[in-house]
């Protein structure tokens, strides 16, 4: 079945780990990628991210020789697409990184080839792909045109949670859509040889906006704690404690307000729901709308706060402790993240301020704060210390020491909840 090999095309957050879950069954893997450096990294056995137990299995897939990247597109007998699917200024979504993978893979079919898509695609991407291929293939017959296609295609949308990706990949349940059952059960078949979870069989398009589903169910109840954190406040409540009292009824379990959401995922999925059905998908957009206007509120609640200690509308003289930069608790990765946009957008506004910058898990500032006249990294407790304003902004571990005691005399804003 994969005597040809398995091809993963895009070799990032979701391809590689893949790639490390299928050679650890002993399947031959190529990997493939745009980016020369990821492939001469991974051809090293280096591993060009960071994600917990990683390392090491690429390193072990690549000197046992099951796993060999490279830019070119081989031939192969499963192909499993995992590129990136943003959306471009208007909310719309991007699929021209799947059209290229497309087009790389178009010359190499000769029939009997499965091709599956993981990445996070609006309904109705996995038979674009087929009419696509069609167009580029005309020789071939396509499961959008045949119960019996030459070619299988098949949804199986990625779930892994950053942090837990190298136990998720193995544990998680997996939604497997074709575009006839056929190809449901030709793609299933790849799973099975990994994942421990259950294997759900659909068609592609449900698989495809079951997964859109997941992550507007996370983001709606963020909103809901987000917008249920500005009732409380405007009420003089702790919305913590409200939120604590009320998951003790056994069907409540809300979720927690912060910064906004950041990463790739949850801020981006809903709205490709919203593109496919803009007039029905208002409680999805107002989520959206909700979490990416919380930056702009913790900002707002800084700039109080100095008011308040008598600093001029430039900062001049205080000095504001940023603790955290990642889009989420003890991780390094600053995509999206709220807590670097309110970072920058501090810097900005506040000309005369000092702002202090910690991140635990970088070693240096990332490009946006870097040079910057008025920004310093700086160490914890320094910050905390010299800090006017203490703005928590994400609840890394390295964070939960703290005491009161460190924090007394600080005006302190606490995004998360980690002090209380
Ligand atoms: N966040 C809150 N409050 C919460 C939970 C999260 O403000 O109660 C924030 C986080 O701080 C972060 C953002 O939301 O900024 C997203 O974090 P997350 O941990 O909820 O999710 P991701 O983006 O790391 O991963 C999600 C997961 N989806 C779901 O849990 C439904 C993961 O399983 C998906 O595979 C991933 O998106 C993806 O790639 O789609």
């Amino acid at each position: 079945m994969f005597r040809n090999g398995i091809a993963v095309i895009g070799l990032g957050y979701i391809g590689l780990p893949t790639c490390a879950a299928l050679t650890q069954q002993g399947l031959t893997v190529h990997g493939v990628d745009v980016n020369e450096r990821t492939v001469s990294e991974i051809n090293a056995g280096r591993v060009p991210i960071v994600e917990p137990d990683l390392d090491e299995a690429i390193e072990e897939a690549v000197t046992s020789g099951r796993l060999q990247a490279s830019t070119r597109v081989p031939a192969a007998s499963y192909y499993l697409i995992a590129v990136p699917t943003p959306f471009k200024g208007d909310h719309e979504p991007d699929l021209s990184y799947i059209r290229s993978a497309t087009e790389a893979i178009a010359p190499r079919l000769r029939g009997g080839e499965v091709v599956i898509l993981e990445s996070t695609s609006p309904p109705g991407t996995t038979r674009k792909i087929s009419e696509w291929l069609a167009e580029l293939r005309p020789d071939l017959r396509l499961p959008h045109q045949s119960e019996r296609p030459d070619v299988h295609l098949a949804h199986c949308p990625e779930r892994v949670l950053p942090g837990r990706i190298m136990v998720e990949i193995f544990s998680n349940d997996r939604v497997v859509g074709g575009l006839t059952p056929a190809c449901a059960e030709r793609a299933a078949a790849l799973y099975r040889t990994f994942v421990t979870g259950e294997i759900l069989l659909t068609d592609a398009t449900s698989a495809e906006m079951a997964k859109l589903t997941e992550n507007s169910f996370r983001d709606v109840n963020i909103a809901f704690a987000n917008e249920l954190a500005e009732i409380c406040e405007e009420l003089g409540l702790d919305v913590w404690e409200v939120i604590r009292l009320a998951n003790r009824h056994p069907r409540v379990n809300i979720l927690n307000p912060g910064p906004g959401v950041g990463g790739h995922c949850i801020a981006v999925d809903p709205w490709f729901i919203v593109a496919s059905a803009p007039e029905r998908a208002r409680l999805i957009r107002t989520a959206r709308e909700t979490n990416d206007a919380r930056p702009h509120t913790i900002v707002s609640k800084v700039k109080g706060a100095l008011s308040e200690l008598g600093a001029g509308p430039d900062g001049e003289n205080a000095t504001i402790a940023c603790l955290g930069l990642a889009f989420k608790a003890d991780i390094d990765d600053l995509r999206e993240s709220p807590a670097l946009g309110i970072t920058e957008q501090l810097a900005n506004d506040l000309p005369g301020a000092t702002i202090l910058a910690v991140e635990p898990h970088v070693t240096a500032l990332p490009k946006s704060l870097h040079g910057r006249a008025n920004v310093f990294a700086a160490e914890v407790s320094y910050a905390v210390h010299e800090a006017d304003v203490v703005l928590l902004l994400v609840d890394h571990h390295a964070f939960k020491h703290l005491t009161l005691g460190d924090l007394e005399g600080k005006k302190v804003i606490d995004t998360r909840g980690l002090w209380r």
